[in-house]
C-alpha cells in the first residue's frame, strides 16, 4: 500500500492528486506545520533525511522529491497513462515540464514568499522600516520582473497547445499546477488569461476535487 506523507498547504497535494488520476490505493498521513516558521514536523524526518514533503513509501521503498515520485508512480502504476510515448516531442516536452516545475518555476516564488514575509516577522521595532525598504527592492529589481517573465512564458507555451506538453492531459501539468497556484496566490496580477484558464480547467478535474477532500486543507502562502 502506497503511503502519502503529506504536509498542510504544500506541494504534496500534486501527489494526492496524481493518485486520484490514476485510480490507486492508497492511505495518507497527515502533518502540521508550524505555524510560525511554516516549517514540517521532526518526525517527518524520521522518514527521510530532510524531512521535506512530499514523501511516499511504497513496501519497503521510501521515495522523496515530487520529480522522482511522479516519475516513479507512473512508471508503476501509469499503464501508459498520463505520459507521452517515448521518443514523441509531447515527450520531449512532458520530461521538461517535469524538470522546470521544480528547477526554474519554483525559485522566484520562494524568493517572493521569503522577502514579502520578511518584514512582517518578529524584529526590533527600529530596523523593521530598513527591512522593509530593502525587501521591497529586493522584489522590485530581481523578483518581480523574473515572475513577469516565467508567467508570459507559461501564457504563450500555454497558447501552443491546451496542456503543457500537447493536447493531451498528462503528469507534467500536475508537477506545473503547484508553481501555477503558487504564482496566482503571490503574484495574480502576472497570471495572464490563458494560464487563469487552465487553472480552471485543473479545479474542475473529479480528481482534483477527491484529492482536495481527502488531503485537507490546501491554501497557499502568500
Ligand atoms: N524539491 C522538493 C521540495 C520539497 C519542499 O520543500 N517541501 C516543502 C512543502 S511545499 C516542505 O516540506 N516544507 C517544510 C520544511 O521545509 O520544513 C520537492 O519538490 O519535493
Amino acid at each position: 500500500m502506497i503511503t502519502v506523507h503529506h504536509l498542510n498547504n504544500s506541494r504534496s497535494q500534486r501527489i494526492l492528486w496524481l493518485l486520484e488520476e490514476l485510480g490507486c490505493e492508497y492511505q495518507i498521513r497527515k502533518y502540521q506545520r508550524d505555524p510560525q516558521t511554516l516549517l514540517a514536523p521532526a518526525e517527518l524526518r524520521r522518514v527521510h533525511p530532510l524531512g521535506k514533503s512530499p514523501l511516499i513509501t511504497d513496501g519497503a521503498d521510501t521515495i522523496a522529491e515530487s520529480g522522482a515520485i511522479i516519475e516513479y508512480l507512473v512508471d508503476s502504476y501509469g499503464k501508459g497513462r498520463l505520459r507521452p510515448e517515448e521518443g514523441t516531442p509531447e515527450r520531449r516536452r512532458y520530461t521538461y515540464w517535469l524538470h522546470y516545475a521544480q528547477g526554474s518555476a519554483m525559485t522566484p516564488l520562494l524568493l517572493k514568499l521569503i522577502f514579502s514575509r520578511l518584514p512582517r516577522g518578529p524584529m526590533p521595532f527600529v530596523i523593521r522600516p530598513v527591512v522593509k525598504a530593502v525587501a521591497g527592492r529586493v522584489q522590485q529589481t530581481f523578483i518581480d520582473p523574473q515572475l513577469k517573465a516565467h508567467a508570459s512564458y507559461w501564457e504563450d507555451e500555454l497558447g501552443k497547445s491546451r496542456w503543457f506538453a500537447g493536447d493531451e492531459f498528462t503528469a507534467a501539468d500536475i508537477q506545473m499546477s503547484f508553481p501555477l497556484e503558487g504564482a496566482a496566490a503571490r503574484a495574480a496580477g502576472q497570471l495572464g488569461a490563458r494560464t487563469r484558464e487552465f487553472l480552471g480547467r485543473i479545479h474542475e478535474r473529479p480528481a482534483y476535487q477527491r484529492a482536495l477532500e481527502a488531503g485537507g486543507e490546501y491554501q497557499l502562502l502568500s
